[in-house]
């Protein structure tokens, strides 16, 4: 593990998969049978598809590729493998049955442990599947990315409310008076790594970059603050629209985030698993999609960060010249640093967090939204498909665009200063809100 921090693989990897593994239970045990089949959105897949999908991906990796066991239903790969059916296929696809899901993916887990209790994961062998317990981390964090991805389900889900957490703390006293943006000096610094043991393939390797000095929002762009960008004909002004963004919002009639309604005095509501309220002008703005993202930016007269300038603010420590594993220091996230693990099922109010600050004051990187950036999805320089090319390599390229820091409803264990995650410019059904840049070139003297 990292310098200073020794990492014990099999209780990690034990904790980590209890964990993801309550959290489907929870986001599936107290749905309906009939709910669980249903497709709620046809961008979504029903619930019972993640829930076997995520027992088929566990026995193909742990149980037959970790275990060299034959496993329990490879006559399933085809009807769960995400590249073979799209998701608005999936209700016509024979698949399992609430029941048969659940006593599946229990069937698998319980091979899990005997594998786990047999594998050696030391951290110098020379299978780099192993090594570190990688590929229990690995479906630790596959396991939560499909958790978060029914958690979107359950938001786009309507009837009554299923899921239910307590409402964050407020912000802290200082949030009024923080400075609108924070200044990062110009310079070197290692983006990705090549030491985190359960990072994924394209987070590595670690490389330097040079980044010129830049001004990022101390915060993430408030509900308040989009509000004003609508009330000034935001979205019906082609200047600040890329000219896709702009086709999309002339063909679809974007006028407001997803969820949000116009209520009787003119003010907004929004619909949060399945609560109506209103809209917190506080709050970090979610479900907003790159185009609406890009589009505030330029309004603001400002600009997304590229996904190296979100790193650096994210991890570079100016006292050492080291990157940092999060932006308070190395140290596991816990409730004082960031709205991570749906312990909360909506972003903190922006300036909440201090203790989570990065070394240029800048706040909740971490946790409450995913923030869009600038960059496409691209991999590094060195990068290599580790271990299979669907995860990553497939999707590199101009289509995407890369999202970083993580949302409410991300586990600690899918979630870092080197962690990448990507989708397509118009999707909203993510939790994704951003915050803002803008060059700094001739004002810090940074550059020699
Ligand atoms: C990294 C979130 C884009 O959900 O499509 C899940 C993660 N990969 N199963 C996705 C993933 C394979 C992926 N994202
Ligand atoms: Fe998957």
């Amino acid at each position: 593990g990292p310098a200073g921090h020794p990492f014990d693989a099999p209780t990690a990897a034990r904790a980590a998969l209890e964990t993801a593994r309550r959290r489907t239970m929870a986001l599936t045990d107290p749905v309906t049978d009939a709910d669980l089949i249903a497709q709620h959105s046809p961008l979504m897949s029903p619930l019972v598809w993640d829930l076997a999908h995520i027992g088929n991906q566990e026995e193909l990796w742990l149980v037959r590729e970790a275990g060299r066991r034959p496993g329990l239903r490879p006559d399933l790969d085809t009807l769960y493998d995400a590249f073979q059916h799209p998701r608005a296929d999936r209700p016509a696809l024979p698949l399992l049955g609430p029941a048969e899901a659940r006593d599946y993916v229990k069937a698998v887990r319980a091979e899990t442990w005997e594998v786990l209790d047999a594998t050696d994961t030391s951290a110098d062998r020379p299978e780099r599947l192993l090594a570190d317990g990688f590929v229990f981390g690995m479906l630790a964090q596959h396991e939560q990315q499909h958790d978060e991805t029914m958690l979107a389900t359950h938001q786009l889900r309507t009837g009554p409310a299923v899921l239910d957490a307590p409402a964050p703390p407020p912000a802290p006293a200082d949030a009024a008076t923080l400075p609108r943006e924070v200044l990062v000096p110009a310079g070197r610094f290692t983006m990705g790594t090549s030491t985190e043991p359960w990072a994924l393939d394209n987070e590595r390797p670690g490389h330097e970059v040079d980044v010129a000095a830049f001004w990022l929002d101390t915060v993430p762009v408030t509900n308040g603050a989009y509000q004003e960008f609508i009330a000034a004909g935001g979205y019906r002004d082609p200047r600040w629209w890329t000219p896709e963004g702009w086709r999309h919002v002339q063909q679809t009639g974007l006028e407001a985030p997803l969820f949000w309604s116009r209520d009787t005095g003119g003010g907004w509501t929004r619909r949060r698993f399945g609560h109506v309220e209103a809209v917190p002008a506080e709050e970090p703005v979610l479900h907003v999609c790159w185009y609406e993202a890009d589009a505030y930016a330029r309004w603001a007269g400002r600009r997304l960060p590229t996904e190296a300038e979100w790193e650096k603010a994210a991890r570079y420590d100016p006292a050492t010249g080291r990157s940092r594993r999060y932006p308070w220091g190395d140290a596991e996230p816990g409730p004082e640093h960031a709205n991570l693990g749906s312990r909360h099922l909506q972003p903190s109010p922006a300036g909440s967090y201090p203790a989570g600050a990065a070394p240029s004051g800048a706040r909740q990187l971490i946790g409450d939204v995913w923030e869009w950036t600038s960059s496409d999805f691209d991999p590094y320089p060195g990068f290599a498909p580790f271990p299979y090319k669907e995860y990553s390599d497939v999707f590199f390229g101009p289509d995407y665009k890369v999202l970083r820091g993580g949302a409410f409803g991300v586990d600690p264990v899918a979630c870092r200063g080197t962690f990448r995650n990507w989708d397509y410019p118009i999707r909203r059904q993510i939790f994704a809100g951003f915050r803002t840049a803008r060059d700094a070139s001739g004002e810090d003297g940074g550059r020699a």
